[in-house]
């Protein structure tokens, strides 16, 4: 039986990938969560003891890594400060989780050559202008934006500077904006589905006209298993679905099906440095991997996850309050 170490499994896609490995594969997982704001153990209710152990602990704590790297045959480092507005209010946790939690996991793969797999963002790559044909591939270069995108750039750089130094056998992919159950409520989509339950308006930054390329955390996850089984060592896949859709766009189906006016919501304050258009090039990935998405119809998942917030306010009440709150204080 393989055994998978997966960091930062108590979140949003980590979780995707903890349930989505349990249900189509053999593979134990151990998961290293530091239970940050954005973590939750609720998010692995259900999973079966025998094949999933949970060690609540941080990236960055070296003596800790190196055991578990040591009892695994494959790391898939998700754990990281995910939020691009919370970079922009305090980068600090950025730079520390996502550069030097990375380093310390490098560090430990180089120890007990286990097999290394990096998740990332497509935001390393900067921003598109809205009519740019191009997509980003592979070989776009990095341009990130934000402390966040910056902080997982630096990660990226330094897993190819430890693949190329040392040897190690590592892979990276860089996703597309994700989205399904589970995810925090401090991100859009989630935000939005919260906000209408909760009897409170929409909030859209800016003009709305920016676009993220949608992709369901379940297809993300099917791509990285496909990487780890089939990737060729020392490459970068780039993971995305066609998913392109401007916020404005992605808002209105979210309140149109929830039952409001489209209309139903406020222009608030931008995010500074607001990236414009995101779109992913995946063609590496289907022709090399043979990897397609299961996910192809946007609105049933979104329906889906709109269902699944509407059933689990257990889930996302605890998060609410804090969110609008840190939001409300810069305008948005
Ligand atoms: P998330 O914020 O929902 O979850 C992050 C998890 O990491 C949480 O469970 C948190 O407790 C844990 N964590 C944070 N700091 C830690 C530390 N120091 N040690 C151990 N655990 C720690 O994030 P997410 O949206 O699930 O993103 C997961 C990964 O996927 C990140 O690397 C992110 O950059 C990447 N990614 C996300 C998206 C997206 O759309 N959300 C798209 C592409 C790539
Ligand atoms: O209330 C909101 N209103 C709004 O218009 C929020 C929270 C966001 N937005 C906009 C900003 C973005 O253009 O919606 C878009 C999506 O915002 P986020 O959910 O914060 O995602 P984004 O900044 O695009 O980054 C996401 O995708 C790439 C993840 O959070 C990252 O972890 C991932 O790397």
């Amino acid at each position: 039986m393989a055994r998978f170490l997966v960091t930062g499994g108590a979140g949003f896609i980590g979780s995707n990938f903890v349930h989505y490995t349990v249900e189509h594969t053999g593979a134990h997982v151990t998961v290293l969560d530091k239970l940050t704001y954005a973590g939750s153990r609720a998010s692995l209710a259900g999973l079966p003891e025998d094949r999933v152990t949970f060690v609540q602990g941080d990236v960055c704590d070296g003596e800790l890594v190196d055991g578990l790297v040591a009892d695994a045959d494959a790391v898939i480092h998700y754990a990281a400060e995910s939020h691009n507005d919370n970079s922009l209010r305090d980068p600090r946790p950025f730079l520390d989780t996502n550069v030097i939690g990375t380093y310390t996991l490098l560090e430990a793969v180089r120890r007990h050559d286990a097999r290394y797999h990096h998740i990332s963002t497509d935001e390393v790559y900067g921003d598109l202008e809205l009519d740019d044909p191009a997509r980003f591939t592979e070989t776009t270069p990095y341009n990130p934006s934000s402390p966040y995108s910056s902080t997982k750039g630096a990660s990226d750089l330094l897993v190819r500077a430890w693949a190329r130094s040392f040897g190690i056998r590592a892979t990276i992919s860089n996703c597309s904006n994700n989205y399904g159950p589970r995810q925090h409520v401090e991100k859009f989509i989630p935000r939005q589905i919260t906000n209408v339950l909760d009897g409170m308006r929409a909030k859209l930054y800016g003009t709305g006209e920016n676009v993220r390329d949608w992709i369901h955390a379940d297809d993300h996850s099917s791509a990285v298993l496909a990487v780890l089984e089939r990737g060729r060592i020392g490459e970068t896949y780039l993971i995305g679905a066609d998913g392109e859709l401007s916020n404005r766009e992605v808002l209105r189906r979210i309140l149109l099906s929830m039952g409001c006016d489209e209309d139903d919501f406020d222009h608030v304050t931008d995010r500074p440095g607001h990236d414009l258009r995101y779109a992913i090039d995946s063609s590496r990935l289907r022709s090399e991997l043979g990897w397609e998405p299961a996910y192809r119809d946007f609105d049933a998942g979104l329906e889906a996850t709109i269902a699944w917030y509407r059933e689990n306010e257990g889930w996302w009440r605890p998060q609410k309050a804090q969110t609008e709150a840190d939001y409300r204080r810069q305008g948005q």
